[in-house]
């Protein structure tokens, strides 16, 4: 029987000539945590390598991504989907071995990390997701949910604001069941950490309310199993233990150096480090059948995995109605009366026709959806009423009742954006998060983030515009819209009314691979009557809202609170005679994905004469206008005013479209 040393230099050797291999890559953290790594996962940590979606599997998150040879070395010798030809195409075109580690890419990966500290914070989701699951399925008699949430995190994890933000909720949540590794190994890629990372990290966290393990020594396996012991006797705190390593342990030359941070060892080192950790074997990525042995996990796995499918066949007998439910929930998939209630909610709005801001509106639908979803799990950064996420029936969460469906997430707009996608990758829970959309970039890397990941993660941005008046410039959103525009796999919904919004609300919970975003009014909006078939185009992104009686001579295209002014240009140009069509396009990435053929019949490429309106920046326009057409929009700051006056200031009124769509119609 190998020991622990063997079992973790296995990782070490996989890890070094991965990257020697690539010629690209991290191996000092991998070497550095090889042995944390090989007592967690040989003797804590419940997985099924055969089925790496087990709902009830143990959550393992690498923050610190750039180590992603770890996790690959560790799936691989566990007997995960992960082969050596797999570790030898590390960092290749569409290689199942990113350069960091990627969810959609591995099995066994659970959420995409490599910007530092946002896995801690995906991790903060995962825990909070199985409290709140644990909280709704279990029962005193028969436990379906039960699992850990296993993270590892480094220097630069520890000194990234997010890991404030998160941990600190964690804190306040009481998460027990979360347990996050510090790789304090005193470097980072500039140095020596001293120099510019000097805080009391174990006081901090303590501060924070988390338990907290000091001083392990993260090479020797009998101090991480004790503090794992630790931790998992610890029921309502989050652990952190605190492990001095050497990076690049093993590596004689090298080691607790930065140049081991993110560089192949060479060939000369690689051969030392062999020589040192007593390796025979020179062939890269050769690993003795004893170790493969030792590591395998398939049969414990799939017998871990048995023991909880007996479980959940004594819970379909006993609580039928719940496993069905549990099932769906994990599944992703909404209640079976779900498209008679929504399309219900949409004639509704359509009937009772009401001018109201869309957070109202959105608000209102929350109000009818809570109810008939209860996976959704929503929460704001401190502006629940401006947000109008307090819907009707919300009940928070605490640290001693997961039971409800709201999270208040405090002032911490970064975190509570990488939580929601780890809320979402976790399953079984259908979160939303909201702040002002000026905000946004407070988070934006973790809207990023839930793009790549494909997590449906709903973001809800009210206060969208100069609209939000008297707050003033620091508040209102400008270059927002088409900055969140830009980010690929996010859809940006800003719809004009009720039922827009509605349709909005529809198509963001009814998404399978990736994140909305709401983008909503402070100030009331008119509501627009439409046909059956408007209304269903709506989720086309983009349609025909108004049509003249006669002949088309040109276009406005319109978002939002700015359907109205397009509308109400167009009614006055039709005194006149002239012929306008109204085209409202609330999400412009749908209206993209439609087949040239609708999006041609809603612009006509032969109609030149085009104005579009949106009170942000006029940039992203022109491919809807054409290089000739007119973009009425705010290139600049907004001012502190009422609403209408800001929007009256910055020249985006009915009157301005109106003007903008003759000039068109004469130049044509
Ligand atoms: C948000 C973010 N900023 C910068 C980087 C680039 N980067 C990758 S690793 C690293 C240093 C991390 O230091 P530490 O966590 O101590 O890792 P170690 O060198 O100990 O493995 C930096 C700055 C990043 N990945 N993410
Ligand atoms: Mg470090």
């Amino acid at each position: 029987m190998p020991d622990r040393r063997e079992l973790a230099n296995a990782i070490r050797i996989l890890a070094m000539d991965a990257v020697q291999q690539a010629n690209s890559g991290h191996p000092g953290m991998p070497m550095g945590m090889a042995d944390i790594a090989e007592v967690l996962c040989n003797d804590f940590i419940r997985l099924n390598p055969a089925n790496p979606d087990w709902p009830d599997r143990d959550r393992f998150i690498l923050s610190n991504g750039h180590g992603s040879m770890l996790q690959y070395a560790v799936l691989h010798l566990t007997g995960h989907d992960v082969s050596l030809d797999d570790l030898r195409n590390f960092r290749q075109l569409h290689s199942k071995t990113p350069g960091h580690p990627e969810n959609f890419m591995t099995p066994g990966v659970e959420t995409t990390t490599g910007p530092l500290g946002q896995g801690l914070a995906n991790a903060v989701g995962m825990a909070i997701a199985e409290a709140a699951l644990a909280a709704r399925f279990n029962h005193d008699d028969i436990t379906i949910v039960d699992h850990h949430t296993y993270c590892f995190a480094g220097d630069g994890c520890l000194m990234e604001g997010i890991s404030h933000e998160a941990c600190s909720l964690a804190g306040t949540l009481g998460l027990g069941k979360l347990v996050v590794f510090y790789d304090d190994n005193g470097i980072s890629i500039d140095g020596r950490t001293r120099n510019w990372f000097t805080d009391d990290t174990p006081d901090r966290f303590e501060a924070y309310g988390w338990q907290v393990v000091r001083n392990v020594d993260g090479h020797d396996s009998g101090e991480i199993r004790k503090a794992l012991e630790t931790a998992r006797k610890e029921k309502r705190r989050p652990t952190l233990i605190c492990c001095k390593t050497v990076i690049g342990w093993g590596a004689p030359n090298k080691k607790d150096t930065a140049g081991v941070h993110g560089a192949a060892l060479g060939d000369d080192e690689v051969a030392a480090a062999r020589a040192e950790l007593g390796w025979q074997d020179a062939t890269r990525f050769a690993i003795p059948d004893a170790l493969y042995e030792a590591w395998d996990k398939r049969e414990a796995g799939n017998a871990l995995e048995g023991e909880w499918l007996d479980r959940f066949e004594a819970y379909e007998a006993q609580y039928p109605e719940d496993a069905v439910e549990f099932q769906r929930r994990m599944a992703g998939k909404l209640p079976e009366n779900w498209h008679a209630v929504v399309d219900d909610l949409i004639a509704s709005q359509q009937q009772a026709g009401t001018t109201t801001a869309t957070r109202k509106s959105s608000k209102a639908i929350l109000s009818a959806l809570a109810g008939q979803l209860p996976e959704l799990l929503g929460g704001s950064a401190d502006l629940s009423g401006s947000n109008g996420t307090d819907f009707d029936g919300h009940r928070a969460i605490n640290a001693n009742d997961f039971s409800g469906n709201y999270i208040y997430y405090g002032v911490r707009e970064f975190a509570m954006t990488a939580i929601g996608t780890g809320l979402a990758l976790h399953g079984g829970i259908l979160p939303f998060t909201a702040t002002f959309l000026v905000f946004s970039d407070y988070a934006r890397n973790a809207v990023r983030m839930a793009a790549i990941t494909g997590a449906r993660n709903i973001l809800v941005y009210t206060h969208d515009s100069i609209g939000l008046g008297e707050d003033g410039p620091t508040h209102q959103p400008v270059e927002h819209l088409a900055s969140l525009r830009l980010i690929p796999n996010l859809h940006v919904w800003r719809p004009a009314d009720g039922v827009e919004t509605t349709v909005a609300w529809r198509a963001a919970i009814e998404r399978r691979d990736g994140p909305s975003a709401l983008a909503l009014t402070r100030q009331n909006v008119a509501h627009n009557e439409r046909t059956a078939e408007q209304v269903a185009a709506i989720a086309r992104g983009g349609y025909i809202l108004h049509e003249p009686q006669d002949r088309v001579q040109a276009l406005v295209i319109a978002t939002g609170s700015e359907v109205e002014l397009a509308v109400a240009a167009v009614h006055e140009l039709a005194a006149d005679g002239v012929g306008v069509r109204v085209v409202s396009l609330p999400c412009v990435e749908l209206f993209l994905q439609q087949k040239q053929a609708y999006r041609d019949q809603v612009l006509p490429p032969d109609v030149t004469a085009r104005v579009a309106v949106e009170a942000g920046v006029t940039d992203g326009w022109h491919r809807f206008v054409g290089a000739n057409g007119t973009i009425i929009g705010i290139d600049q700051f907004g001012a502190s005013a009422p609403g209408a006056d800001v929007f009256e200031a910055s020249g985006i009124t009915a009157a301005a479209v109106a003007r903008a769509l003759r000039q068109q119609i004469d130049a044509a």
